[in-house]
């Protein structure tokens, strides 16, 4: 009787440490414990060698110990189904080398638009960034650009269907007529962004791309402070020894205005096909903001005085980098945007 105790003790210990695997271990415990030839059976076999004043007592422990037999084995087929893979051995072999994160690289765009930043934000600029979608007013009236100008025209511009007051930003001048408007000066910023025109889309346009300028606005800002600032970035941007020439030119938003040219990189100012055989090359319109635009933007234009410019980024982007499709910078190509692997 004590020895058939001891037994019982013996088997529930090991019930409860049988580790729960997979269908072949969950087989091996039914027929161990549970099945016609198996342990529990056997225990109860041993009743008739029990005496008479005992057998409650003992069928009460035998009874206990079926009972925790069966329960296991009803628990552990449940999470077996439920988890059909459970206890299988691994198949991850954890001695691999990994595998090799992609690493995203920045666009060419913006990797020169950053370029064109830090520059200016060494001489005191900072960045100011506007909304894509915008009104008449900071688009084109505040900017002096008359209402039958042949800029505000469909052809030229996206309108948004729900309120034709709105459209899509042709300039990124929206994000200078609203700083004039709400910052107290003198102002200093740049404006990069994304901007869109209702043109063609071939490899030299584009109906989206993206533009710098830049304002400046503060008593006694003068049209030499214009040349001396741009002077400074294209020495920045393509070394000491560049030289540059204004042309006089015309914007509604700037009187007097001017056009500025690099000599061109290519063949050094003799002339070649990239320049045209002139030995120059346009690359930004700038002047000194029209009186007109600084009231429209609430500025005292006999106090203040100031001056703006407009670049384009994908023009010079693609002499720099030697890309001959505009169309590339925004297909998202892999096989063109990994070529861009630098990120300094
Ligand atoms: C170009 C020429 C230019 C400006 C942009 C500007 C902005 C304000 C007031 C006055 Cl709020 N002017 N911007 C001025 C001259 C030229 O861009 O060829 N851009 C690609």
């Amino acid at each position: 009787m004590e020895a058939l105790l001891q037994q019982i003790a013996a088997l529930k210990a090991d019930i409860e440490k049988t580790a729960e695997e997979g269908a072949d271990a969950l087989e091996a415990y039914r027929l161990k414990y549970l099945s016609a030839k198996g342990l529990v059976k056997s225990i109860f076999g041993e009743m008739k060698s029990v005496p008479a004043d005992k057998k409650k007592e003992f069928g009460q422990i035998l009874n206990e110990f079926k009972q925790i037999a069966e329960n296991k084995y009803a628990a552990w087929k449940e999470k077996l189904e439920e988890n059909p893979g459970m206890g299988a051995a691994s198949t991850v072999d954890l001695t691999l080398p990994g595998d090799a994160i992609p690493l995203g690289t920045r666009h060419p765009i913006n990797h020169f638009l950053d370029h064109v930043i830090s520059i200016y934000q060494r001489l005191g600029f900072s960045v100011a960034e506007g909304p894509e979608i915008e009104d008449d007013w900071h688009n084109f009236t505040a900017l002096n650009l008359p209402e039958h100008h042949p800029a505000r025209d469909m052809q030229d511009t996206f309108y948004i269907q729900r309120n034709p007051d709105w459209l899509l930003r042709t300039h990124t001048s929206n994000t200078q007529t609203r700083a004039m408007e709400t910052q107290s000066l003198p102002i200093r910023i740049i404006c990069p962004g994304r901007v869109y025109r209702n043109e063609t889309v071939s490899a030299r346009s584009h109906c989206f791309f993206h533009q710098i300028e830049g304002l400046y606005v503060d008593e006694n800002v003068s049209f030499a402070d214009l040349k001396q600032t741009l002077y400074f970035f294209v020495q920045e941007m393509y070394g000491k020894n560049i030289k540059i020439r204004f042309r006089p030119s015309f914007f509604p938003f700037t009187e007097p205005s001017a056009e500025m040219d690099v000599q061109c990189q290519i063949c050094h100012g003799e002339g070649c096909a990239v320049c045209k055989r002139t030995g120059w090359l346009e690359i930004l319109g700038c002047g000194m903001i029209h009186p007109k635009v600084l009231e429209n933007c609430g500025i005292d234009s006999n106090k203040y005085t100031g001056f703006a410019f407009g670049m384009g980024i994908e023009r010079p982007a693609m002499l720099k980098y030697g890309i001959n499709d505009i169309r590339l910078f925004s297909e998202n190509d892999v096989r063109f945007l990994r070529q861009f692997t630098s990120n300094t």
